[in-house]
């Protein structure tokens, strides 16, 4: 069975360990989200991709969901010592060898798909990881700070803000110009089903859908397209996306998330069974619903969760 996965970073990469598990010998692809991609210190950061390399590989820090395990932050020391920051974004010393990498390999002309795929030889990942595009898409947020209106990077907006302010607009610079990267189109298109983990639907699924030809591959593939809410309990069950989908008009329930991404595109959607009581009005927009556990508290609990989606695009094929 050939599945297309569309993610972000923790619930993405997670949803994925859980999938591995459930379906040991399918041909997976992950087609992952670049927008939340910094530059810093000259070193290009890629968050999500490594967070899904990384977890798929066992180098994940397990209870962070982000960053090495077994990390030092001798660099980042070293480079404050100097005056030298950001500060406010942690790099340790294990991550920095992935950043520095990729960076060469960059420098040397390689697309960001190809330097995926050699690091990917190191960590065997065991899925095929294709970053959304290789040309550069970086999401910026607009706030307002002591009554000034200015667009920060998603890092800036995240990890130095807290997102303790609202955000205003999401705006993934550079998507409207950008191709999908090799394979991307080509892996939809072969797709025997399509799943939307439960990643955060603005800023990790919407960026990669954001990339000109993703979105109507998907809608055309004729083939089951299925997603679990990362809203539980009317809330994210973690992060910020309570925030951003209130930037793109969107109240932060299941059944609201599922309608944001239309039955144009989905067939299927689960809630968790908390949100039992939304099925109705996913199922009244055209979209076929179901309550089961979405909390991924192991990995088994991941691995049920894409046992029930595997279900439901049956159901729906
Ligand atoms: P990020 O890039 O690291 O933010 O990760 P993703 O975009 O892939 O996923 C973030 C989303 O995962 C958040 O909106 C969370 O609500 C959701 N999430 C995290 N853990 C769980 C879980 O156990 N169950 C569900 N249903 N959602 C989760
Ligand atoms: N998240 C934080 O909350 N604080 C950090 O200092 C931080 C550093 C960091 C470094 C590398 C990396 O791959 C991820 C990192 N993250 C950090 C996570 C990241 O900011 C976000 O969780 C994702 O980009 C959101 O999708
Ligand atoms: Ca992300």
């Amino acid at each position: 069975m050939r599945i297309v996965v569309l993610a972000g970073g923790i619930g993405g990469a997670r949803f994925l360990r859980g999938l591995k598990r459930a379906v040991p010998d399918a041909d997976v692809t992950v087609i992952g989200n670049t927008g939340d991609d910094i530059h810093l210190f000259g070193l290009r950061v890629c968050p999500d991709l490594d967070t899904v390399m990384y977890t798929l590989g066992d180098g994940i820090n397990e209870e962070q969901g982000w960053g090495r395990s077994d990390e030092t932050f001798h660099l980042k020391e070293e480079l404050a010592a100097y005056g030298v920051g950001p500060e406010w974004f942690g790099l340790g010393d294990r991550d920095f060898a992935t950043h520095i990498v990729r960076t060469q390999m960059l420098g040397a002309g390689y697309p960001l798909s190809a330097v995926t795929e050699a690091l990917c030889d190191r960590w065997k990942p065991g899925v095929r990881l294709i970053p959304m595009s290789d040309d550069r898409v970086e999401t910026h947020v607009a706030v307002e700070i002591d009554g000034e209106r200015k667009a920060v990077h998603f890092q800036e907006y995240w990890v130095r803000l807290r997102a303790s302010v609202p955000a205003e607009a999401v705006v993934p610079v550079g998507a409207e110009q950008a191709k999908p990267a090799p394979g991307v189109l080509e892996a939809i298109a072969e797709a025997d089903v399509i799943l939307f983990p439960p990643s955060n639907p603005v800023v990790s699924v919407g960026t990669i859908l954001a990339v000109p030809g993703i979105r109507e591959a998907i809608a055309d593939a004729g083939v089951p397209v299925v997603g679990l809410s990362p809203i539980v309990g009317d809330a994210p069950v973690r992060g910020m996306a309570d925030k951003v989908l209130a930037a793109v008009g969107v109240e932060s329930t299941a059944a609201a998330v599922a309608e944001h991404y239309g039955s144009g595109l989905l067939d299927g959607w689960l809630v968790d069974s908390v949100d039992a009581a939304s099925v109705e009005r996913v199922e009244a927009a055209g979209i076929r619903c179901r309550a089961v556990p979405l909390m991924m508290t192991d990995v088994d609990a991941a691995a049920q969760m894409a046992r029930e989606a595997l279900m439901l695009a049956e159901e729906v094929r």
